[in-house]
């Protein structure tokens, strides 16, 4: 069997296991177990059909959305960003730290200073839509080339400000990506959207851009960049807010 054949195969036995999956199987730790050995599967076939830096399509300037959707928090209440936004995010700092050689702390007009890419990128987000934006940001790998990875650095954990799940101590919003992502051409932590400063909704100050991602992955209101071996300490430790709810940690495209 050729490569081709038996990614194809592999495909429609996981389909077929996708589609049995209902909320009843979701609670069962066995059925789960199986899922994300599924999903280390479909990423390593994914990889196997689009390298790993392979860039995701751009678009022209003509395809924008005349109204990109906004999802999860559009207007964070905690009272931390509040304070934040009302000083116009002049005492905003992106702290980016963890398993680094030199923790570094970021005003702004800082991050505007560093090398920055833009690009008209279509945001695919799981619950059934997709909307095509203009995004500029600062280009992540120079940054964690300045801060200097350890070597036992293997994730970034993002740290948010909203709180989008109230009932519980664990409902700040956050999200991790491998390294693979993290030194895509295409990551970017974004200020702009649309040639405009980001608006609050799509994340303002900072969201980050991880374009080879599904939505949940591009990270809003970004406050703090953790670089860690594991995410198995933070929060129920499936490495973002809604992978703790059951999605796929690996949500590549
Ligand atoms: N901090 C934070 N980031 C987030 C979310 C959120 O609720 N909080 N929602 C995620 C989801 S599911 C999607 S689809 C996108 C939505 O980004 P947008 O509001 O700019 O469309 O943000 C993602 N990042
Ligand atoms: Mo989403």
């Amino acid at each position: 069997m050729n490569r081709r054949h038996w990614i194809r195969g592999a495909g429609s036995v996981l389909g077929a296991v996708m589609l049995s999956a209902c909320d009843r199987l979701n609670a069962n730790a066995q059925f789960m177990r199986m899922l994300r050995g599924a999903e280390a599967l479909s990423m390593r076939a994914q990889r196997l059909i689009a390298p790993r830096g392979a860039l995701a399509r751009e678009f022209s300037p003509a395809d924008i959305s005349p109204d990109f959707r906004a999802n999860g928090s559009i207007d964070p209440q905690d009272v931390e960003y509040l304070t934040l936004k009302a000083g116009g995010f002049s005492d905003w700092r992106l702290v980016i730290d963890g398993l680094v050689e030199t923790p570094l702390s970021l005003t702004l007009d800082e991050l505007r200073g560093w090398p920055a890419r833009s690009q008209i990128t279509r945001h695919d987000c799981v619950e059934g839509w997709s909307s095509i934006g203009k995004w500029t940001g600062a280009r992540l790998a120079p940054l964690l080339e300045k801060a200097g990875l350890k070597p036992e650095a293997k994730f970034l954990v993002f740290h948010c400000a909203d709180t989008l799940d109230p009932s519980l101590a664990q409902g700040r919003y956050y999200e991790s990506i491998d390294l693979i992502d993290a030194f895509h051409p295409q990551t970017i932590l974004a200020y702009a959207m649309n040639d405009q400063p980001l608006p609050v909704k799509h994340g303002a100050p900072l969201r980050l851009r991880v374009e080879r991602q599904l939505g949940y992955k591009h990270a809003k209101y970004v406050m703090r960049i953790e670089a860690v071996a594991d995410f198995a300490h933070i929060a129920r430790g499936r490495g973002g807010f809604w992978e703790d709810r059951g999605y796929e940690w690996y949500a590549g495209i």
